[in-house]
């Protein structure tokens, strides 16, 4: 039956004839006036690390289908196209078949944009970006140094993800369950030299700025509200005693100051060297901190973790009531939240209440359930008593509800200058660097006179040298070229070095969607005029799994462009969909399970619009669904 539809419909013949009066009509082509109402309808674009299966399908088919629509509507569409071209899926991927990653990449585009003409769907191939290409990554780092400039790029040492098999750190939305997102190697830590943007100063702005964001979906909002993480509370400080010296804790329940009972430092602590030193603590402490330190921060704070720790023998002062307090060192302490120092509460934090009870800490009640309830004792507590309820041994805080005790006594530790007010986020800062060599290099120079000074712009691109040993060995493959390393300092003149680590494909991608606008400028990372007219984008489609990171790293970018007032709009995409990915046996598509589907074996039996027609109608859009060759009949026969 088959067969008999393709003698009586010639698919080939017909889609490369209409194929080929969109082309040479410019259907898709677009200049950047604005005459009439425009809409800018923005795939993401794709890694060119293979080719594309029939799961990317959905994403590109999916915004043809949007565009098109909209055209026939009287919109003026821009829909273009590009490459994510730099970065590990590309270089892992050119590593695995030993070839080079700039001609990997290149092949791979070669494929994959015959395969995207083949489905039919259109785009202005006029604005095509590459992220690999030098007059693409300029203004990559040209963005490095506005960020510099705006004191939002910084270096510092920091410990650090590191995944062993890839050689490389990464950044801890790249780490997911303690495994590396891209191969799930189990992640080390480290401590390294790298540099960073200060996503962290836009984390209430990222927050707040959601609730614009009426044509997303509700799940993407809330897991970025999440990742960003705020807690309200209030930093204490707490004196170490027999000193002038301030330990500050950061709580988010300072109606339990007066149940105190020790304090725990991280592990990373800086202080902790100094407070065992030369008495009976500091070995056992010591060996404590390395041995803590070798875990991983999701072996460290699971729920299942025995929490461990060490006395430090000193102790701080309760600033409410002079009590004194152990000091103590423990594994559930995280340097990278709040502080890195915690008041525990073992009557009412679960955490501290098993630390408690393993190290025979006191347990102090300091809410009871109600005036009629107050039958928690410290003795036969089997748990922390985490609900709210009444204040008792709290001093002049006696009887008052616990949620209305929380700003009267942050209201008291101001008066008496013993605390204030805090908010804190889980958000941390963008760590930037790899020591990869597929990647846009970081635009600094060291110089021993001058320290880092960043390339001058005319100086730009500093381009990344073809000739490398690729491979990863655990340090920058650019640190083992001459010719790349030794520069002149721009300020000095003198004899200087250049950064050798290159920025995460995140940074390439934060910020495409502004270059369609001009994509072959070579004076301007994008023009202001233009990307005011055309964004936000009216409709982005991509999928959830960067629900996190690319979205958030591209919000921030724009903010930060806001900010500078280079462009008028302070979120990059209006409206946002997420399509379900295509499932074949059960998992997501992968050329490492073996399971994925060719579209180019389907469009050559059956045509493009089968394949388009099963794409759209295999499930909604939105939902996850099973590929099954049968469906694919079904669809011709239709
Ligand atoms: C005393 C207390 C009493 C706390 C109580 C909780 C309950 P979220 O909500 O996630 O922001 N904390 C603060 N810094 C920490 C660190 N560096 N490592 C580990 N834990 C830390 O968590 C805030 C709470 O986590 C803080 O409030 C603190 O414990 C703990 F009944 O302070 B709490
Ligand atoms: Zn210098």
């Amino acid at each position: 039956m088959t067969t008999m539809s393709n003698k009586e419909y010639n698919f080939s013949e017909i889609e490369k004839k209409w194929q080929d009066f969109w082309e040479s009509n410019g259907l898709f082509r677009v200049d950047n006036e604005c005459d009439k109402d425009k809409f800018y309808c923005l795939v993401m674009f794709p890694y060119p690390s293979g080719t594309l299966h029939v799961g990317h399908g959905r994403n590109y088919i999916i915004g043809d289908v949007v565009s098109r629509y909209k055209i026939m509507k009287g919109f003026k569409v821009l829909s273009p196209i590009g490459w994510d071209a730099f970065g590990l899926p590309a270089e892992n991927a050119a590593i695995a078949n030993s070839i080079h990653p700039s001609i990997h990449t290149r092949n791979n585009i070669n494929k994959m944009k015959v395969q995207l003409e083949r489905w039919g769907v259109g785009y202005d191939w006029d604005r095509e970006v590459t992220s690999c290409e030098p007059d693409y990554y300029k203004w990559t780092q040209w963005i490095f140094l506005k960020l510099f400039e705006s004191n939002l790029a910084y270096k510092k040492k920091a410990a650090v993800n590191w995944c062993p098999s890839c050689a490389t750190v990464l950044a801890n939305e790249q780490v997911v369950d303690d495994l590396c997102e891209r191969c799930d190697t189990r992640v080390e830590q480290r401590d390294l030299e790298q540099w960073f943007f200060r996503i962290s100063d836009y984390a209430q702005k990222l927050l707040d700025d959601l609730e614009t964001l009426e044509g997303w979906p509700e799940k993407v909002k809330t897991m970025q509200a999440n990742w960003i993480g705020r807690s309200e509370g209030a930093k204490i400080n707490f004196k170490l005693e027999g000193t002038d010296e301030i330990i500050p804790c950061f709580t988010t329940r300072p109606d339990t100051i007066f149940g105190v009972t020790f304090m725990s430092l991280a592990p990373e602590h800086p202080i902790i060297k100094e407070l065992t030193k030369d008495t009976e603590y500091e070995k056992p402490v010591s060996e404590f901190v390395d041995r803590v330190r070798g875990q991983s921060t999701i072996e460290r704070t699971s729920e299942g973790t025995v929490k461990e720790g060490i006395f430090t023998g000193r102790h701080v002062i309760n600033p409410v009531n002079g009590e004194k307090v152990p000091l103590w060192v423990s594994n559930y302490a995280l340097m990278e939240y709040g502080t890195g120092a915690v008041m525990a509460v073992p009557a009412h934090d679960q955490r501290d209440f098993e630390f408690a009870r393993k190290y025979d800490l006191p347990i102090k009640i300091v809410i009871q359930p109600s005036d009629n309830d107050t039958s928690l004792s410290p003795e036969d507590m089997e748990k922390a008593y985490v609900e709210d309820g009444v204040q008792v041994n709290s001093g002049q805080f006696d009887g008052i509800p616990n949620r209305e005790a929380i700003p009267k006594i942050i209201n008291f530790f101001e008066e008496k200058g013993i605390g204030e007010r805090n908010i804190n986020y889980r958000l941390r800062d963008w760590l930037i660097s790899r020591q990869r060599y597929w990647g846009a290099p970081i635009p600094i120079i060291y110089c021993e006179s001058c320290g880092a000074v960043p390339v001058p712009e005319k100086d730009l691109p500093v381009l990344l040298p073809e000739h490398v040993e690729f491979k990863p060995h655990g340090r920058s493959p650019l640190d083992d070229v001459d010719e790349f390393v030794n520069a002149t300092c721009p300020k000095c003149g003198g004899s200087a070095k250049r950064e050798t680590d290159t920025m995460d494909t995140f940074v390439d991608s934060s910020w495409y969607y502004l270059r369609y606008l001009s994509s072959k400028d070579n004076t301007q990372a994008f023009d202001t005029g233009n990307v005011n007219k055309w964004l936000p984008v009216d409709q982005y489609i991509g999928g959830i799994e960067h629900a996190i990171l690319h979205l958030l790293y591209s919000r921030f970018i724009t903010k930060v462009f806001f900010d500078l007032k280079l462009t008028n709009f302070n979120e990059p995409f209006r409206n946002l969909f997420t399509q379900g990915m295509i499932i074949k046996n059960g998992a997501k598509m992968s050329k490492s399970k073996g399971n994925v589907v060719n579209p180019d074996l389907i469009t050559e039996k059956y045509g493009a619009d089968t394949q388009r027609l099963y794409t759209l109608f295999i499930a909604p859009p939105q939902r996850d669904a099973e590929w099954n060759d049968r469906g694919v009949i079904g669809a011709i026969v239709f």
